[in-house]
């Protein structure tokens, strides 16, 4: 696969983010609650919600709620300042679905699933899936264990250019 696959790993192309708006935004978010216990406005249309506020809430409970600081973290990620470094890492969090420390083949059909949509026809067939999979491993997982580790996946997200300045999120 060539620069295209690779570029396929930021999360979404996204407008620049207004951080004056955030304190505004916050509000309407959650108009008199310390926490959200839904995903943020900004992020009702990103793939990767779902695993976006379990990466960054602190709830105890592991009920996803936002508090405030969580969500300024979230911007913080998303924002412009933050390294390469930084957002790759919160990255790999996400694409983490299970949660074990690598991105295994059940994490890369699943992060595929959500780069392509839910919808029947977006759908690769088990074949085309199968084959995508393969790809992606033969072009991230350097010490072949067959799961992408941080460090491979971060030497992934350094030969494209357009990572960065794609892991943002519009308030
Ligand atoms: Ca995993
Ligand atoms: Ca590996």
């Amino acid at each position: 696969m060539g620069d295209e696959a690779v570029a396929d790993w930021g999360i979404c192309p996204l407008p620049e983010q207004q951080p004056q708006a955030v304190c505004a935004r916050w509000s309407q978010h959650s108009p008199a609650q310390p926490c959200l216990s839904h995903s943020p406005v900004c992020l009702q249309a990103n793939p990767f919600q779902h695993r976006i506020c379990r990466v960054f809430s602190t709830s105890d409970t592991r009920d996803d709620s936002m508090s405030f600081e969580d969500f300024l973290d979230m911007l913080s990620v998303f924002s412009d300042s933050a390294t390469s470094d930084i957002k790759s890492h919160y990255a790999f969090r996400i694409f983490d679905f299970d949660e074990d420390g690598t991105l295994g083949r059940k994490d890369l059909e699943q992060l595929v699933n959500c780069l392509t949509g839910q919808g029947e026809e977006s759908r690769l067939s088990s074949e085309e899936m199968e084959q995508l999979i393969q790809n992606i491993l033969e072009e991230s997982d350097i010490d072949k264990d067959g799961t992408i580790n941080l460090s491979e996946f971060q030497h992934v997200v350094s030969r494209s250019p357009d990572f960065a300045s794609s892991f943002k999120i519009v308030l």
